[in-house]
């Protein structure tokens, strides 16, 4: 892994968490994105070398509603950039590390992403991505 790529924020209200945490920042956030298949709406702010994602649900089904069900607003992910998304996950899983999906998927933000069971990383829904060539 070579750095963290973002931070994914769960929230309930994207317009009023743009808000609030532009205020927080100092900054505005540079995109906004859907991304249908996961069932969110995002935006973006850039920190430095890293990124700060605040994540919507756009239906009931997705990953982030039942997030906030169960914990509430919060720190959702981790996102690590990786060099080459296909080594990394066959690494990761000969390690024992449960992979939630089995190829990578487009992500947000021009990436291709892969996630990683919590229970398998200490409790940390962890996220890899590789920019999109
Ligand atoms: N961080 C840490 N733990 C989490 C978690 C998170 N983000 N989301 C769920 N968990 C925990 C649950 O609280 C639960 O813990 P307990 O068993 O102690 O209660 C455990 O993981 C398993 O939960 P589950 O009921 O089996 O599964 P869920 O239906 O809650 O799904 C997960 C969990 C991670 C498999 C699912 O959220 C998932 O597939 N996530 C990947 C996709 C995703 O998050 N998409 C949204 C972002 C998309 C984007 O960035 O573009």
């Amino acid at each position: 892994m070579k750095k963290i790529e973002h931070i994914g924020i769960a929230v309930k209200n994207l317009e009023a968490a743009n808000i609030l945490f532009a205020k927080l920042f100092g900054k505005q956030h540079y995109k906004i994105e859907g991304v249908e298949r996961e069932g969110v709406q995002t935006s973006f702010f850039m920190m430095g070398e890293t990124k700060v994602e605040l994540l919507q649900a756009t239906n009931d089904e997705s990953a982030i509603e039942k997030f906030i069900e169960k914990r509430g607003e919060g720190i959702h992910h981790i996102a690590f950039a990786v060099d080459d998304i296909y080594a990394e996950m066959k690494r990761m899983e000969a390690e024992g590390f449960i992979l939630l999906n089995k190829e990578p998927l487009p992500g947000a933000d021009n990436k291709l992403i892969c996630f990683l069971h919590p229970k398998s990383t200490g409790g940390i829904l962890v996220e890899l991505c590789m920019e999109r060539k």
